[in-house]
């Protein structure tokens, strides 16, 4: 059997997503052919015991305090940016200058004026690079995907989607640091908009096509917040929630919603697209199923179908169990890493690369920008 060639990654962050990345590298090779066999060579993160804690947990063969000097090693093949939104512009430049690989955590940015040196970056060194909007790889989001494409919604006409969570409704909790940097607008840039409409943005674009217009509102309900980092009380500068109308190149109709305010909702992103001749609905609660109603069925049994995407057709799923077993979220990820390095053998970026993040990043600024102005805003680029 022919040998693998060793990729050599090391991750920058050690929180939440570095947890994420560093399972799928683990993962993705035991469940899939790949042309390239992931190391782990190092993690990166500011706090010497919580990284030699987290190299030694998950198998990585070093660690490095200082991402400059993990970037400048000889080495390393690829970048994982793991940071909050702040440092990912700076590492991904400096990572693309050396030469080497960049994966980086959504959003690309803080802004799309942050993002577009990145994506020069990484065109000008030539170098392989994507963006983990992992919700397009659970395989009803990706069935979505190809559905849509093959015609069988017909043309579409409506495109909804909501992010709903409640993990800030306490005007106690505090923003800044490990965990909270999300409420603490200069480090993530924006609040629900970046965080979590990113993310359905992301979807939408993959499956619908590019936004044209946006219409948006936000607000803050707790306006002040003590930070973590200073010790004192200080203006909360993100968005709470926001909920936005567009329209989409093709004709259809958007509207987005993404609150931290929905009392009972833990992480509820939920979208549905009506076409000509049938609808789709999603759930990331239920994530392996899609429902499914096709105007085409005989009407005496024509309703919702809920399929159960689990069987070996169905995408991704042959690398997994046997039909009827579900898989969950951390899978999205492997999905990814497998992806990225299939796509490697054969030299075909990974989508989103970089250059098509800078397309959700666009609309994102758009509807901060409708949020500031009250009005309809174009989409830039
Ligand atoms: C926020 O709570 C968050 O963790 C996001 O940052 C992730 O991108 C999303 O997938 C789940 O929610």
């Amino acid at each position: 059997m022919a040998q693998k060639k060793p990729l050599n990654i090391g991750v920058v962050g050690y929180g939440f997503m570095g947890r994420t990345h560093s399972n799928a590298y683990r993962q993705a090779p035991q469940f899939f052919d790949l042309p390239y066999r992931p190391v782990l060579k190092a993690i990166c993160g500011r706090n010497e015991e919580n990284a030699r804690r987290f190299a030694d947990t998950w198998g990585y063969e070093g660690y490095e305090t200082d991402w400059r000097k993990l970037v400048e090693r000889k080495d390393i093949d690829a970048i994982d940016i793991c940071t909050p939104n702040d440092s990912h512009a700076e590492i991904a430049i400096a990572a693309a200058q050396a030469g080497k690989m960049v994966l980086c955590e959504k959003p690309l940015a803080r802004t799309l004026d942050e993002a577009r040196p990145m994506v020069e970056a990484v065109e000008k060194a030539g170098v392989a690079n994507t963006v983990w909007y992992n919700y397009r790889r659970v395989p009803a989001v990706t069935l979505t995907k190809q559905l849509v494409d093959a015609g069988k919604l017909g043309k579409i006409f409506h495109y909804r989607a909501n992010f709903l969570q409640d993990w800030t409704i306490s005007a106690d909790l505090p923003q800044g640091g490990a965990g909270l940097w999300r409420l603490d607008v200069a480090a993530a840039g924006s609040g629900v908009t970046g965080d979590l409409l990113a993310h359905c943005i992301d979807t939408a674009l993959w499956i619908n096509g590019p936004i044209e217009r946006v219409c948006a509102m936000t607000e803050t309900f707790v306006k002040q917040r003590k930070h973590n980092l200073t010790g004192k009380v200080e203006p909360v500068g993100i968005d709470d929630a926001c909920a936005f109308l567009c329209r989409f190149r093709n004709g259809s109709l958007g509207l987005f919603e993404s609150t931290r305010y929905a009392r009972g909702h833990k992480a509820l992103y939920t979208f549905e697209i009506n076409g000509e001749k049938a609808s789709v609905k999603w759930d990331l609660h239920d994530l392996h199923r899609l429902q499914y109603f096709h105007h085409g069925d005989e009407s005496v049994v024509r309703g919702w179908r809920s399929i159960h995407v689990t069987d070996a057709d169905q995408p991704y799923m042959k690398h997994w169990w046997v039909p009827g077993l579900q898989i969950g979220y951390e899978h999205t990820f492997i999905h990814q890493a497998a992806d990225f390095l299939t796509n490697l053998g054969s030299g075909e970026p990974t989508s989103p690369t970089f250059r098509e993040a800078l397309e959700s990043q666009a609309v994102c600024d758009a509807v901060l920008g409708s949020a500031r102005s009250g009005g309809w805003e174009s989409v830039g680029s």
